[in-house]
C-alpha cells in the first residue's frame, strides 16, 4: 500500500476543496478545550494532521499499523484501532492482546529492518521518547510515520481522536474521548478544589528526577487538589538537587512501582527517604506509591492512577495514618463529598 506524509502547509490548497468533509468531522466532534485534529479526503487519499502538525496521508482507511511505545499502543487500542496493529515495541504489554503480537525491539533500539520488512502503512512514533534517528530512518525509507507527543490531559484526548481518524475508527475514538472527559470532570469536581497538599513526585532517584510544569503527572496532582512542589519549573522531567527538595519540604512523597502501593513499596520509599529525617513527609510517614503503568503512560488508564493519588491526598487531608489509608481505600463513589 502506497503511503506518504507531507508538510501540512503544502497540503493546505488541496484541503480547501474538502472543507465540507472537515466541517462534518468538526461537527461530530465532542467539544473539548484543544484544537481538534484535522482530517480530510483528497482524491483517493485520506489525510490527518498529526501532533507535529504534519498532514499524514494514507490511501487506505484500514491501515496496518506498528506502534513503537507502550503509550502509543494503548492510545491506538483506546481509539478502536487495536485490530489494525500488526506489531509493537517490546515494552508494550497492554491490553492483553498486545502480548501475542510480533515485537520490533524496544528502548533504546528498535529494528528498522524488521519494521520495513512488515510493510506497514503507518508507524506510530512517540516523538519525545522514540529515537529521532529511528524516526528519520523510517521516514527516509519511505515508511509513513504518525507523530504522537502527549504532554497533558488535553493531548490524550487529541491523540485518541487523531489516531481514530487515521485508523478509520473515529466513532469509537470519539466515544472513548467522551468517556475519558466525563471521568476527568468527575475527579476534577470532586477533588481539585480541596485543601492544597504539597507533593513531590519521584520519577528517578539517581539522578533525582521529578515532573515540571504542565507534564501529565503535574496535571494529575492538580486534578487531585495537590500542589506539585516543582510545578513552577519548566521542562517536563527536571533534574533537581536534594537541598532544593529539603527546602521545599513536601507534605507527601509519591513514587511509582510496577507493584503499586503495597507494604513493600511503601517500605522501600520510607527506607530510602529516611536518610532525610527533617522532611515532614518522612516524619509523618506520608509516602505513597502508584503502579507505574497507571501513571507513566499518558493514556486513559492514567485516570486509574489519578484516582489512587486523589485518595492518597485525601487520606493526608483527613490526617489518617498510612495504615488507615490502606485499610480504607474507599471507592470514589462512596467517598464523602466536600
Ligand atoms: C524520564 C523517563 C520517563 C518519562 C519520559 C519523559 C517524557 N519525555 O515524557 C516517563 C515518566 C513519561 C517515562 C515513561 C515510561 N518509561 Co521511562 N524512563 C525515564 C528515565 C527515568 C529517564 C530518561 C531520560 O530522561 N534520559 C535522559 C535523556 C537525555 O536520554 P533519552 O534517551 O533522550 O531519554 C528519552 C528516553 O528515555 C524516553 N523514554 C523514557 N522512558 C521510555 C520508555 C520507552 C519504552 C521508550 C521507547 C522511551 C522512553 O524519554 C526520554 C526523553 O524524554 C529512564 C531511566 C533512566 N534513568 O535512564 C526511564 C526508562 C527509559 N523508562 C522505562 C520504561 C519501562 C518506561 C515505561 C514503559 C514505564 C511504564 N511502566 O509504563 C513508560 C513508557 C511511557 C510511554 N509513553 O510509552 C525504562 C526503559 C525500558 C528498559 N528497561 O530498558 C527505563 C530505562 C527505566 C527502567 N530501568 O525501567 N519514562
Amino acid at each position: 500500500m502506497k503511503t506518504h506524509s507531507i508538510p501540512y502547509k503544502t497540503q493546505k490548497n488541496r484541503l480547501s476543496g474538502v472543507m465540507l468533509v472537515m466541517a462534518m468531522a468538526l461537527a461530530n466532534a465532542v467539544s473539548l478545550p484543544f484544537s481538534t485534529a484535522q482530517a480530510s479526503e483528497s482524491d483517493s487519499q485520506y489525510c490527518v494532521t498529526d501532533m507535529s502538525d504534519r498532514a499524514v496521508c494514507l490511501d487506505t482507511r484500514s491501515p496496518r499499523i506498528i506502534s513503537l511505545s507502550p503509550g502509543s499502543t494503548e492510545l491506538l487500542f483506546a481509539a478502536g484501532a487495536g485490530d489494525r496493529v500488526i506489531a509493537v515495541d517490546q515494552h508494550s504489554d497492554f491490553p492483553e492482546a498486545v502480548k501475542q503480537l510480533p515485537n520490533v525491539g524496544g528502548y533504546p533500539s528498535v529494528s528498522v529492518e524488521a519494521i520495513v520488512a512488515m510493510k506497514p502503512d503507518l508507524v506510530v512514533v512517540w516523538t519525545a521518547g522514540n529515537s529521532r534517528k529511528v524516526i528519520d530512518q523510517l521516514e527516509s525509507l519511505g515508511v509513513s510515520t504518525f507523530h504522537i507527543d502527549v504532554v497533558n490531559f488535553a493531548d490524550i484526548q487529541q491523540a485518541i481522536r487523531s489516531l481514530g481518524q487515521v485508523a478509520g475508527t473515529e466513532k469509537v475514538a470519539d466515544r472513548i474521548v467522551g468517556d475519558f472527559t466525563a471521568r476527568l470532570n468527575t475527579l476534577q469536581s470532586h477533588y481539585a478544589q480541596r485543601d492544597p497538599v504539597s507533593v513531590f513526585f519521584e520519577i528517578w532517584r539517581s539522578p533525582l528526577l521529578t515532573v515540571g510544569n504542565g507534564q501529565f503527572i503535574d496535571d494529575v496532582i492538580s486534578l487531585c487538589g495537590g500542589r506539585n512542589i516543582y510545578g513552577d519549573v519548566s521542562g517536563r522531567i527536571p533534574k533537581i538537587g536534594i537541598e532544593s527538595l529539603i527546602t521545599r519540604d513536601p507534605q507527601v512523597i509519591i513514587g511509582s512501582d510496577p507493584k503499586g502501593d503495597t507494604p513493600e513499596t511503601r517500605k522501600d520509599l520510607l527506607d530510602y527517604w529516611s536518610q532525610w529525617q527533617n522532611l515532614q513527609a518522612v516524619q509523618r510517614h506520608q509516602l505513597f506509591s502508584v503502579p507505574s503503568d497507571l501513571i507513566a503512560r499518558p493514556t486513559p488508564r492514567i485516570l486509574e492512577g489519578a484516582e489512587m493519588i486523589c485518595h492518597q491526598l485525601q487520606a493526608v487531608r483527613s490526617k489518617a495514618s498510612h495504615s488507615t489509608y490502606m485499610a480504607a481505600q474507599t471507592p470514589l463513589s462512596e467517598e464523602s463529598p466536600l
